[in-house]
């Protein structure tokens, strides 16, 4: 597989909109914010934006909700803000990624606002309507991702539709061939205006198995979110539909999110004789700490880092992929946490914890994506209390306390929270230690993290131990370095507990790539022998600039790459 597109030798940017920078003080982070940003994010060295949700939307999932998709959402600005947005980012030679959210719509979309009011009209077929049961309950037992039912009650027409998500957030029915129509267009449309690719919220899951069996439930539970929820039948024809109608003929770059997917199935979506994607967002190496016999909702029930867990799936996807497909590489996103609070330190080693999962992330083969406030070591925030949050993993599951549904009391809940929420991603921007962090003038939409007076991008920038400037270095490498791109991987060391290592072999030369992702010291002996002949030559990056050889015990967190010879 030829390595030479723009996004094979990219770094691409996360940015949840909300959060990143306000303009106008109302709270909210908003489009002129980010133009106001470029310059910085230049600076970081990245070369594309994704930027999460900013259509019209009724926000009961932050913008994953959309009610109109050729609109910009007034909380944001305009389509104008937008549009120069593009222009600017264009002439930093910044591309620009939007979020295709095509799985569902919000309710208050019209399309859904007329589909539900009868059986004939033109919308009818474009949501998953079905018969209730004989005794008026739902068409089956399949559970939405947020708790509860995927099924909701319509009177006017006396059926239920699907939702997967919220309630408010009903499927569109992908089998309607004039609903793949409308997608197709909103993507033309904003291609029209510079929009360079997409990133595809749950395209794994855009196709149904239309009959909705039952699934079994030995624990006698009401509903059941399972593997039947992804992948269904059609779903590669859609894509290679979509591929043809519109990503290969506009040379869209396209980074589908694909829950419910093994490596196997990765391999279908990105596999390049296949016309479909370019790449997948996976969930493998980001469910190691999910306890799949704990009660609903299992994310609130984290098992502990488990590094020989994370080196085997993020191995996996290497190995499998390797010029076939192209990898997604990522830690953070706007569902998950902090990686350092998450997995590593984010007190006394925070600095280090943050290069390290750095250093091992980017010596990787794929795309790297930096989710905002990842390159200055943010982390969770630990000053909220239930109230605080908005998520609606949150709110629904604190809905649920002292109910048989969930094992868990609030203290349980909070401090699950303070690990796993997608809030901990959400806090603002924290850009200095002015009032609340120079994100706004005004009250922010989320509480603010309480330690942005020490961690934000101006301390950091000041520091000689600076996390953004060593994401410059990493970056840097991956535009100038061939076998970053290109190089084989292989893993050394699969069961130690605390060395993350790996080599990338270009040329018959090759690569280390070594990270103790632990707070104690971690011996060499095993490494160097692993190497056999191999020394180690010169330092590319390191977090410890004392180090030469490998010589001496790796200390917490200390992470390098080095030429080998
Ligand atoms: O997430 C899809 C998804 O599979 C979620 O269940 C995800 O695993 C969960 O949020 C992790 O806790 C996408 C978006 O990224 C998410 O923000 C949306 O809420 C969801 O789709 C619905 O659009
Ligand atoms: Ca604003």
């Amino acid at each position: 597989m030829a390595t030479s597109e723009w996004w094979q030798k990219a770094v691409i940017y996360q940015i949840y909109p909300k959060s990143f920078n306000d303009s106008n003080g109302d709270g909210i982070g908003d489009l002129p914010g980010i133009t106001a940003k470029l310059d910085y994010l230049k600076a970081l060295g990245v070369d594309a934006l994704w930027i999460s949700p900013i259509y019209a939307s009724p926000q009961v999932d932050s913008g994953y909700d959309i009610s109109n998709y050729r609109v910009i959402d007034p909380r944001f600005g305009t389509n104008e803000d937008l549009y120069r947005l593009i222009t600017e980012a264009h002439t930093r030679n910044i591309k620009v990624i939007m979020d295709l959210v095509a799985n569902h719509t919000s309710d208050q979309h019209v399309w859904f606002q007329q589909s539900r009011q009868s059986r004939n009209n033109y919308f009818s077929d474009f949501y998953i309507w079905r018969d209730p049961r004989p005794d008026g309950s739902a068409p089956s037992n399949w559970g939405s991702y947020f708790g509860g039912s995927a099924w909701e009650y319509e009177p006017m027409r006396k059926q239920y539709y699907l939702h997967y998500f919220a309630k408010e957030q009903p499927d569109l029915n992908w089998e309607n061939p004039l609903v793949r129509e409308a997608v197709y267009d909103l993507m033309r449309f904003w291609k029209a205006h510079g929009v360079d690719g997409w990133r595809m919220d749950v395209i794994s899951g855009i196709s149904k198995f239309t009959d909705f069996p039952d699934y079994p439930t030995p624990n006698n539970e009401s509903f059941v979110v399972g593997a039947l929820h992804a992948n269904g039948p059609r779903l590669h024809e859609f894509l290679q539909e979509m591929n043809q109608e519109v990503l290969t003929p506009f040379a869209m770059m396209s980074v589908g999110e694909a829950p419910g997917s093994t490596a196997h199935n990765a391999r279908q979506f990105v596999d390049h004789t296949r016309r479909e994607l370019n790449m997948v967002f996976t969930f493998d190496h980001m469910d190691i700490d999910h306890d799949h016999n704990a009660p609903f909702p299992e994310k609130f029930h984290p098992l502990p880092f488990d590094l020989v867990k994370l080196k085997h799936s993020l191995s996996e996807w290497q190995n499998i992929l390797f010029e076939h497909g192209w990898n997604t590489l990522y830690f953070e996103n706007h569902d998950q946490p902090r990686v350092i609070s998450r997995w590593g330190d984010d007190q006394q080693y925070r600095y280090q914890s943050a290069t390290a999962f750095a250093t091992v992330l980017h010596g990787l083969q794929g795309t790297p994506y930096v989710f905002e406030g990842e390159e200055i070591g943010m982390t969770n925030a630990y000053n909220f209390e239930l109230a605080d949050y908005n998520d609606i993993e949150v709110t629904n599951t604190a809905k649920m306390l002292g109910t048989a549904v969930t094992g868990l009391s609030a203290t349980e809940l909070l401090a699950a929270a303070h690990k796993i929420s997608r809030d901990n991603a959400r806090t603002p921007m924290q850009w200095d230690a002015t009032a609340n962090a120079g994100f706004t003038s005004g009250q922010p939409w989320l509480k603010m993290n309480a330690n942005y007076a020490t961690i934000n991008v101006a301390t950091d920038r000041q520091q000689t131990q600076s996390i953004f400037a060593y994401y410059q270095q990493l970056i840097q490498l991956r535009h100038n370095a061939e076998w970053v791109t290109a190089g084989k991987y292989q893993l050394l060391l699969a069961t130690d507990p605390q060395l993350f290592a790996y080599t990338r072999t270009y040329h018959d030369h090759s690569w280390l790539i070594v990270a103790n992702l632990s707070s104690a010291n971690a011996a060499t002996t095993a490494l160097q022998q692993a190497l056999g002949k191999q020394q180690c030559g010169q330092l590319l990056v390191q977090n410890y600039p004392a180090r030469q050889t490998l010589a001496a015990p790796l200390q917490p967190y200390e992470a390098l790459i080095a030429e080998l010879k």
